[in-house]
């Protein structure tokens, strides 16, 4: 099994500042994290990260009949961006949204997600073991 990991913008940001609400890690520590895990499942993994989002489609686009899943943080995109929502639909992906974040108990702009609206599940408020539960369930759906 072959799943992607998306990253939105500033997430390459994280361990620098707000400790208190993304935690004190960085990004390069989730990306050890997602690729031990990923390594001790058995399924190959990449993790691309932009602040760009036509370059998030691109990735996205690029995904299609390459990979069995998609494991998508989309950050700020998550709360304004219609062209990541159709670009997750255009390629039928199963796809996970994760969120580092407890967003729903955030400011009333981060309630709402469109790309939501195309993924099989929502995991928030985990830190960065959401990224783990992404992948058990996309290992689970693939079964
Ligand atoms: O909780 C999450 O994972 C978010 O997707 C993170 C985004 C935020 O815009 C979403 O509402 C929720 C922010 C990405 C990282 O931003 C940083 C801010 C300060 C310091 C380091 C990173």
């Amino acid at each position: 099994m072959k799943i992607l990991v998306i990253n939105g913008p500033n997430l390459n940001m994280l361990g620098i500042r707000e400790p208190d609400i993304y935690g004190k890690n960085t990004y390069d520590d989730l990306c050890a994290l997602i690729t031990d895990y990923a390594n001790i499942k058995g399924v190959e993994v990449k993790i691309f990260q932009s602040n760009h989002e036509g370059a998030l489609v691109d990735e996205i686009q690029s995904a299609y009949k390459n990979f069995d899943g998609i494991v998508i943080n989309p950050a700020a995109y998550t709360h304004t961006s219609v062209a990541i929502l159709d670009a997750v639909k255009s390629v039928g992906i199963p796809t996970v949204e994760v969120h580092i974040s407890a967003v729903e108990t955030r400011e009333d702009f981060r309630q709402i997600s469109y790309v939501r609206k195309a993924c099989i599940k929502t995991i928030t408020g985990l830190g960065f073991d959401g990224y783990l539960r992404a992948i058990d369930t996309l290992i689970d759906n693939g079964k």
